[in-house]
């Protein structure tokens, strides 16, 4: 039996604990562990899935299969707080939104395997227990350390759960891209994505940070198609799904911006781009003080 840790118990934690099939021993650490075991109801297919439950503080073995899928800015602090547990053979999975949490993990845990995962499954919580995996998509990895290698990742991970590729980076800011145009917006005017592609003065507004954004794509190493372009896609194939900020907002959640707005502003800068529809969105996420 593979021991699986995961850390969280969010959306993404429970997703994951579901592609697992009994063979693996499924550990979540979670910021508080009332009870031994932590279950939920796996939906539309009602499966029952349950692992046991840790807190940081009191995991008794080893970790030498780490998931982490809370959000970005408690992503390093969170591995930290296992740090003891883990062994020079360790694999860490990110699961992280947006970008800079995954570089930065990269960079302080580099004697490990660490992979970033950019995905496009859409799920959520009903309740604290029921998982609703809403849309099937896929789990695209890739490698941000030395250690981190394909034939590593197939020993643990179902294969037909993740795709591989040699360079993560274009994926990862694609789905940056796909964030900066959508998920500010839905929180600022309260609408789900397909309602900035159909309503006019929303769609113009996307549009205006999009342009922004293309400059800023300009001068990165790789194609990518117009940001309009790939964000009006996304909110086609999304339309009726609120955003990962949206839902922030509505449960009084930190976001996520920092990592998304926040990042793409800064690259910005760094890159003398001039973004103004950017610094005002990023500007009025973070006057809702939602945090962190
Ligand atoms: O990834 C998303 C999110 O909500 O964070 C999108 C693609 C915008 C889908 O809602």
């Amino acid at each position: 039996m593979i021991p699986i840790h995961i850390l969280g118990s969010g959306a993404m934690a429970c997703l994951w604990a579901s592609y697992f099939n009994t063979n693996h021993n499924i550990n979540f650490i979670r910021r508080h562990a009332n009870e031994n075991v932590f279950r939920f109801t796996l939906k539309p297919q009602d499966r029952l899935i349950e692992g046991k439950s840790f807190t940081a503080n009191n995991l008794n073995e080893p970790i030498t299969h780490l998931i982490v899928a809370t959000k970005a800015f408690d992503a390093k602090s969170a591995i930290q707080s296992v740090e003891h547990r883990l062994t020079p053979n360790t694999q860490i999975l990110l699961l992280q939104n947006g970008m800079g949490s995954q570089q930065e993990i990269a960079q302080a845990f580099k004697q490990y395997a660490v992979y970033a995962c950019s995905s496009t499954e859409g799920a959520y919580k009903i309740d604290a227990h029921t998982l609703m995996h809403a849309g099937k998509g896929v789990n695209n990895i890739g490698a941000m350390t030395k250690k981190a290698k394909e034939d590593k990742l197939t020993q643990w991970l179902p294969a037909e759960h993740f795709k591989w590729h040699e360079n993560i980076e274009p994926i990862l800011w694609r789905k940056l891209i796909v964030n900066g145009a959508i998920n500010p917006l839905t929180l600022l005017y309260q609408c789900k994505n397909g309602e900035l592609i159909n309503q006019p003065s929303l769609q113009i507004h996307m549009k205006k940070i999009c342009l922004e954004l293309d400059q800023l794509l300009s001068k990165l190493p790789f194609k990518m198609s117009p940001a309009f372009e790939i964000a009006t896609q996304v909110c086609q194939q999304t339309a009726n799904n609120y955003s990962s900020m949206y839902q922030d907002g509505k449960y009084s959640h930190p976001t996520e911006i920092d990592f998304i707005t926040g990042y793409l502003v800064n690259k910005c800068i760094e890159m003398s781009v001039d973004c103004p529809e950017n610094e005002k969105i990023l500007k009025k996420v973070k006057q809702l003080n939602l945090g962190p």
